[in-house]
């Protein structure tokens, strides 16, 4: 029996627990660019938490071949009108596709392709995504609890931050009369 081993990360309630395991958080204070009202993005706490990331890196990031799988907790809030929402990107190669898992919660994808063109699908606990490849993508917290959310990516796909944060996608999901909706960014 000692040739079988226990699995080295697992996914235990809502955490992922292991040695491969990477941490990241995003504050109102890393979205500078993010957000469409500056005015109210000026108004929120530098040290609020938007949203955290926890993923498992069993290769080294740019494998050819290998996978990725991670877990986005997306706090509730608003700045202005706009939901919270992670930074967003394209894949750095840019026709890797990736998977999206809803877990809890209530929330949005933002999609935009390389045309600009964009759309969005609901999120809820067992709704599934398929983001193909050349399409930006980002997930907004629609509802009052926190959104979380499986993905999983090609190891190789790297991410391109710098493409939204310089024009972001051409719409953004506002809360207008109580429902989110999708607006052209001014
Ligand atoms: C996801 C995202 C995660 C955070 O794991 O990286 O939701 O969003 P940002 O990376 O845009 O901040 C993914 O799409 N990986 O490829
Ligand atoms: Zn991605």
């Amino acid at each position: 029996m000692n040739n079988i081993l226990l699995p080295v990360a697992g996914f235990s309630g809502r955490q992922l627990t292991g040695n491969k395991i990477n941490k990241t958080v995003r504050k109102i204070g890393d979205l500078k660019t993010i957000f469409s009202d500056q005015a109210a993005y000026g108004d929120t706490s530098p040290d609020k938490i938007v949203y955290e990331v926890e993923s498992y890196l069993p290769v080294k990031e740019g494998t050819t071949g290998g996978l990725f799988f991670g877990i986005t907790f997306i706090q509730p809030g608003k700045v202005g009108d706009e939901y919270f929402m992670t930074k967003g990107h394209f894949h750095k190669i840019a026709d890797r596709a990736e998977f999206y898992w809803g877990i809890e919660g209530e929330g949005m994808l933002i999609l935009m392709d390389k045309y600009r063109k964009t759309w969005a699908e609901k999120m809820y606990p067992g709704s599934l995504h398929y983001i193909d490849g050349y399409t930006a993508h980002r997930t907004a917290n629609t509802g009052a609890s926190v959104l979380s959310f499986g993905a999983c990516w090609p190891s190789d796909a790297g991410h391109d931050y710098d493409s939204i944060s310089q024009r972001g996608f051409s719409k953004i999901l506002v809360q207008e009369n109580g429902q989110p909706i999708l607006i052209d960014r001014k």
